[in-house]
């Protein structure tokens, strides 16, 4: 017992706006938590949300430097706040997906040895081909993208292989794109990182490999054989391969600390740094989601994550080799007209009240009656499509409902979506499937009880806040572990669980399984009318 209480392991979250660490024992307790915000802990970079937003708006960037600054202040911390770095088993972390970092040509040497009196921004200047790192903000690479999914066959060839079409975002089109406008940097390249994999190079003291789930975000990764597309990296620029290296499980063991942070902060030689993941992948570690669970997140935006056995790459959403069993997927699918849409229809047919929407969900029949509508107020991710459209029982158009009816046919509509878009990637829910709700509108209980009735399992809420942080000290745990045999779910079992909220209606799910198959149906029809 003493050994687990005794145990510390790390996991760092380097984020959009900030950089996070969570501490937990080997009783899985958070015993520590600290960050550093680049806005206003780092002025000097001048940075907003962390990034730089270019004169065009499209093109975004991040300080490399501010990142590398960050991770020294916040050991510097935690030194003060008496944290005990001696007790630290394993280290492991995620990162904001899709950015990338540029070493520069004898990087790898100046890594290998660092000055433990020095820090590591002074030690790592002159360390990186590119200062300004391409974020998943960005969207200047249109072009980059149109030309990788010609290169492959198309939009759905590319899915096919590395789970996504072709995003602005993903790591394939930031590439191409400086080694098009900066062909002399990416020359002076000798290694690309991830923003995952460039962190946990810093506590490796050495090049750290791209881990197999942040490497699904790149559109070079054939997810089902784990390993670089020639075509993708051929498309992409030359000499690619060898500047990746070869990606990695996500629960490996990279190896041993570099001895800069045994000397500098007193850490154990024996400390081990497991694999770095995307944000994302982490989350889904924090939330421990298990095969057949979906979490669904309400915000701004909602998110819905899946845990998939057999994908079905589709063009819309994206798939992930799943970081916590690598038999297994992830896929993400977001979506824009969340919550403001549910404020919108508040504030229009609930006199802008949350308890006369929920009086308005309890007192209207499970099923609506058969009314559907479909609510894009801005341009939808999941579909790319715009507009309102509502329907009576027979399918017909109709221009209103009445306040009560518009309410459900929101609250239903954007749950039928969520389930549609699941099942056509290949989900399936299964013997003990869980809903795991979080966000703004998870603590509304009539509108999660929408969501178990559509979904015809329970419903459970969880605290997400730094779920990715929390996840990669999880993940830390669970590498160690999983030398021995033991998966994710062993190992973090004890965990703090996920509170049940509430359970399907009885019968619902013989009213909303014809529905699912009209709201499929009356949304490809929307996408034939609308579509040019
Ligand atoms: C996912 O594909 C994204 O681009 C974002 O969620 C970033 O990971 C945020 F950090």
């Amino acid at each position: 017992m003493a050994e687990l209480t005794d145990s510390y392991y790390l996991g760092f979250d380097f984020s959009t706006q900030q950089l996070k660490v969570i501490a937990i024992d080997g009783k899985l307790q958070v015993t520590h938590q600290s960050n550093v915000q680049f806005d206003s802990d780092l002025p000097e970079f001048r940075t907003q949300g962390g990034v730089h937003i270019h004169e065009d708006r499209v093109t975004v960037t991040s300080p490399v430097l501010m990142w590398v600054k960050a991770l020294d202040i916040l050991l510097e911390k935690m030194t003060s706040a008496g944290f005990d770095f001696s007790r630290v088993k394993a280290v492991s972390g995620s990162g904001q997906q899709h950015g990338s970092v540029y070493w520069k040509k004898g990087a790898r040497k100046t890594l290998q040895c660092l000055d433990p009196g020095r820090c590591l921004h002074g030690l790592l200047q002159d360390c990186f081909a590119v200062q300004d790192s391409p974020v998943w903000m960005d969207s200047s690479t249109a072009e980059h993208c149109k030309n990788l999914e010609c290169a492959v066959g198309g939009a759905q060839q590319l899915t096919d292989m590395t789970g996504s079409r072709a995003y602005e975002r993903f790591t394939a089109n930031q590439i191409a794109k400086i080694y098009q406008l900066q062909q002399d940097r990416y020359n002076e390249t000798e290694r690309i990182s991830l923003v995952s994999s460039f962190a946990a190079s810093l506590f490796l003291g050495d090049y750290a490999a791209i881990d197999y789930s942040d490497g699904s975000g790149m559109n070079l990764m054939d997810i089902f054989s784990k390993q670089w597309s020639d075509t993708c990296l051929r498309a992409t620029a030359p000499q690619l391969a060898e500047k990746l290296a070869n990606p990695k499980s996500s629960t490996t063991v990279l190896g041993s600390l570099s001895p800069y942070f045994v000397k500098r902060y007193g850490m154990p030689e024996d400390c081990k740094v497991v694999a770095f993941t995307g944000d994302n992948p982490g989350s889904l570690a924090g939330m421990r989601l298990r095969e057949g669970d979906i979490a669904v997140s309400l915000g701004t935006s909602d998110t819905v994550f899946l845990w998939i056995k057999e994908p079905r790459p589709m063009v819309e959403g994206h798939i992930f080799c799943n970081p916590v069993d690598c038999l297994s997927y992830m896929a993400l699918i977001c979506y824009k007209n969340g919550s403001l849409t549910r404020e919108r229809i508040r504030n229009e047919c609930a006199r802008g009240s949350w308890e006369d929407f929920s009086t308005a969900l309890r007192s209207s029949p499970t099923g609506n009656n058969g009314n559907i509508g479909i609510y894009f107020d801005a341009v939808e991710i999941t579909p790319s499509a715009v507009g309102i459209y509502r329907f009576d029982q027979h399918d017909r158009n109709v221009s209103a409902f009445t306040p009560e009816v518009e309410i459900r046919a929101l609250v239903e509509g954007q749950f039928l979506a969520k389930r549609v878009h699941a099942e056509k990637l290949g989900y399936r829910i299964i013997q003990g499937t869980r809903v795991l709700a979080t966000g703004g509108a998870s603590c509304n209980k009539d509108i999660l009880q929408v969501l178990s009735d559509v979904f015809n399992a329970p419903v459970f809420t969880i605290d997400v806040a730094n779920s990715a942080c929390l996840g990669c000290a999880y993940r830390a745990v669970h590498g160690l572990a999983a030398e021995m045999g033991m998966s994710f779910a062993e190992a973090v079992n004890e965990a703090p669980g996920a509170q049940l909220a509430v359970r399907p209606t009885p019968g619902a799910e013989k009213v909303y399984g014809p529905l699912l198959k009209r709201y499929a149906y009356l949304e490809e029809k929307i996408l034939k009318q609308t579509s040019p």
